[in-house]
């Protein structure tokens, strides 16, 4: 047990006794504020294509089609091994992106060419950061190391994929923070250590590529280059910090310069430095616009604030004038809402008759668009007039027949004491029939007498006498005068009535 513990230990010692000196090499690198001098160049470094340096970032392609840029270092470098921390921004508005960035280490500087914006066939090292996805697998992003030898030419149509020692799938577009990469060539190993820039943490480096015997030229040059394709990303380097590395022991001891001479230079440097921030305040006072459009450009944080706000402000006033065309409409439905009611109101006023109808009353307006047409309300005060008219005519009538019938009925009570109920005159005529039945019965017995034979010639006294016969004769004649007088007076009355 005690032996394990001394073996991890005695690893951990030797491994930590094997890290490499890192030394500082500024003619190597670029970093911000400063980066650019006043004439766009970059110290140590040359540009070509479409790079633009400012103070910030060395902008190696604008995200407009179809561009390339690539930034070099001037010098070959003058030790074994080395590490290279990039620090760079890949924003597009797309959600792909193309085509990529790459990092360099070759034998030769690149020119313009298909690769990134570089050339095929180098000797060395290209990392690529590729954002498009060409061989339609899903993978892109991906980063990838690819090692040349001066014959070959880095195949698009594959993403490269047969062509790499190693890589590994991860996004570097549109991050919150700036992506870094460390790429460490130490004792023929190859490292690349990859930031997503998802938080600002220097500790979240994660592994992406370890690649072992890798025989790099002996001196290179570093460089950068980045190309757009029909979509289109910006690619902005921010920071290029070199080092050299040195095994422990073997690094340089001597100082070339001495204690004097170095007081001297960095109070050259503070002068310069104080000088610049004197000019600089100098401009902005001078020209306030131009500083600030400046600031804008080379601080796209700002611009992308600027645009997020013209948006906010945008649908700001889409929902204002939203607002403004509800509020018009409630007010306009609010009109209709009080046209009808005010016209339901008349309608029904006019239903209980206690609105005189006639001139001098305007019609009630109803709008076009509500429950009640402007003719309809029209026709349906047509049919009202028309209506109390009507009412008005039967009620004058129905006074006439109760006059009437007055009058007939006191004529009646003036009239005939027999009575003027039509009761009494059935009673009546009831009565006179039934009279007449029985005169009717007694001459058909006297016809019946008269046929049946001879009288009886035994008793000559009981044949009907000729005076009984005339009496009896004359009584039906008062009768029958008395009825027809009655019958001619009461359809005389019923004339009348009528
Ligand atoms: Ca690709
Ligand atoms: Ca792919």
């Amino acid at each position: 047990m005690l032996y394990i513990i001394l073996l991890i230990f005695a690893q951990i010692f030797l491994v930590l006794c094997d890290l490499p000196h890192h030394k500082f090499e500024y003619k190597y690198s670029f970093k911000g504020p400063y980066l650019a001098q006043k004439d766009g160049t970059v110290p140590f470094w040359e540009h070509f294509g479409n790079a633009i340096a400012s103070e910030e970032m060395v902008r190696i392609t604008p995200s407009l089609r179809s561009k390339k840029g690539s930034i070099w270092t001037k010098n070959k470098t003058a030790f074994d091994w080395w590490q290279v921390e990039v620090v760079f921004r890949v924003n597009g508005r797309g959600r792909l992106g193309a085509d990529g960035f790459a990092f360099w280490y070759t034998e030769n500087k690149g020119v313009e060419g298909p690769v990134f914006g570089s050339n095929d066939n180098w000797i060395g090292l290209g990392v690529f950061f590729d954002s498009f996805d060409n061989d339609n697998r899903g993978n892109n992003p991906y980063i990838m190391a690819m090692y040349n030898d001066g014959t070959k030419a880095f195949d698009h149509q594959s993403d490269g994929v047969a062509q790499q020692l190693a890589g590994c799938q991860r996004d570097f577009r549109n991050k919150p923070f700036p992506v870094r990469a460390k790429i460490e060539y130490y004792k023929n190993v190859l490292t690349i250590l990859f930031h997503n820039g998802n938080t600002n943490n220097d500790e979240d480096f994660e592994l992406c590529v370890r690649a072992e015997n890798i025989y790099l030229p002996q001196a290179g040059y570093f460089g950068l280059s980045a190309a757009t394709g029909g979509l289109a990303d910006d690619h902005d380097a921010l920071k290029f910090l070199t080092y050299s590395l040195y095994p422990p022991g073997t690094q340089p001891t001597s100082q070339n310069i001495g204690d004097a001479e170095k007081e001297k230079f960095s109070k050259e440097y503070e002068e310069y430095k104080d000088k610049l921030e004197k000019q600089k305040e100098e401009y902005r006072k001078e020209h306030p616009d131009e500083a600030k459009r400046k600031d804008m450009e080379f601080n796209p944080d700002e611009a992308y604030e600027t645009s997020q706000q013209r948006e906010l402000q945008q649908i700001f006033q889409g929902q204002s004038s939203i607002f403004e065309i509800l509020r018009g409409l409630h007010r306009k439905i609010d009109e209709v809402i009080g046209r009808q009611e005010r016209a339901l109101s008349m309608l029904s006023a006019v239903q209980t008759g206690g609105v005189p109808q006639g001139q001098g009353m305007p019609p009630p307006q109803v709008a076009g668009g509500g429950g009640l047409g402007r003719h309809e309300v029209e026709a349906l005060l047509g049919g009202q007039r028309e209506l109390v008219q009507s009412a008005r005519d039967i009620k004058s009538f129905v006074t006439d027949i109760h006059q009437r019938t007055g009058t007939i009925i006191a004529k009646q009570s003036d009239g005939k004491p027999s009575g003027g109920t039509a009761f009494e005159a059935a009673a009546h005529f009831q009565e006179v029939k039934e009279a007449l039945n029985i005169v009717k019965r007694d001459l058909a017995a006297v016809a019946a007498k008269s046929q049946g034979g001879p009288c009886p010639v035994v008793q000559p006294t009981s044949c009907l006498p000729t005076s009984y016969f005339f009496i009896f004769a004359i009584l039906q004649m008062i009768v029958i005068i008395g009825y027809i007088t009655y019958q001619s007076n009461k359809e005389s009355q019923a004339k009348k009535f009528y």
